[in-house]
């Protein structure tokens, strides 16, 4: 059966999240699979240690095979047939979570909220596109969100500070707000090689890997409607993006070229703010 554009579109600007299914076909799925397998098998106890939460953190800058994924034409038809125009890409990261190992925290992606005037837009500023390398369900880790949270404030808000740090990485007081369950969150078990297309704004987390196996995830960002962001905010978004891929080998660089924010005029950047402030209500 046909996806209906129309009906994801709303749920993605209305929930935060939708889920398309079988984006990657089986040898692509197999590709990316090798990928994090590779990686994950060179990470050190000590990275597990840092990476307690997350269960692994690893960069595109260290993985310039991920070109044809960040590439990969599912997507950009998806984000087309969705209707978001003028995306750009920025970074992508491998999360893995190790088997027996505890919930991700809340949090969300987005890096501009003081001053940049489309924070609180209906069109995201930024998109997750997560691809889970296996099936995923509550057992395993999958991912939870809030519902609405993209665009309106939740108790979680004033909870969590900006989220991103060493400590909730290493899950320092596991009873943190953190790694707590709230009411209203839903979970999103999704299929290895559906795309989880989500509102980067959104308060996010994942649930514990309670069992024996691995739980890959690629995670992705795009950024539609680029050029209608302030300067400042292209040029942060910009800044970060290359500097993962420049010392990729060249090949890997120009598969992506076209696709990464490019912005090159002399607007300042906009310093990063991970907390949306009080007018966000
Ligand atoms: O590990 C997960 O399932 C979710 C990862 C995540 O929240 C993120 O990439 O922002």
């Amino acid at each position: 059966m046909g996806v209906d554009w129309a009906a994801r579109r709303a749920q993605l600007q209305r929930d935060g999240v939708c889920i398309i299914e079988d984006v990657l076909d089986d040898a692509m799925l197999q590709r990316v699979r090798a990928i994090a397998a590779a990686q994950i098998a060179a990470l050190s106890a000590d990275d597990r240690r840092e990476q307690r939460s997350t269960g692994s953190m690893v960069a595109n800058r260290h993985l310039p095979q991920l070109a044809e994924l960040i590439a990969w034409p599912g997507t950009w038809d998806a984000l087309t047939r969705l209707g978001y125009a003028d995306c750009k890409f920025s970074r992508a990261y491998l999360i893995s979570k190790p088997p027996h190992s505890p919930q991700l925290f809340w949090h969300q992606d987005f890096t501009a909220w003081s001053g940049e005037p489309r924070a609180g837009d209906e069109v995201s500023p930024q998109l997750f596109a997560m691809f889970y390398l296996v099936d995923t369900d509550r057992a395993n880790g999958c991912l939870r969100i809030i519902p609405g949270s993209h665009r309106k404030r939740h108790p979680l808000h004033d909870q969590l500070g900006s989220a991103h740090s060493d400590a909730s990485r290493r899950m320092d007081d596991p009873d943190a707000a953190l790694y707590s369950s709230v009411p209203d969150e839903r979970d999103l078990p999704a299929r290895a090689g559906d795309l989880v297309l989500g509102d980067g704004r959104a308060l996010h987390a994942a649930h514990a890997n309670t069992t024996a196996c691995e739980r890959p995830l690629i995670t992705l960002w795009y950024h539609p409607d680029f050029s209608r962001l302030r300067e400042g905010t292209q040029r942060q978004i910009s800044e970060l993006a290359r500097a993962e891929v420049e010392h990729w080998p060249e090949r890997n660089r120009r598969t992506v070229a076209s696709m990464i924010a490019d912005y090159s005029g002399d607007a300042p950047a906009l310093p990063r703010d991970r907390v949306p402030g009080p007018n966000f209500v």
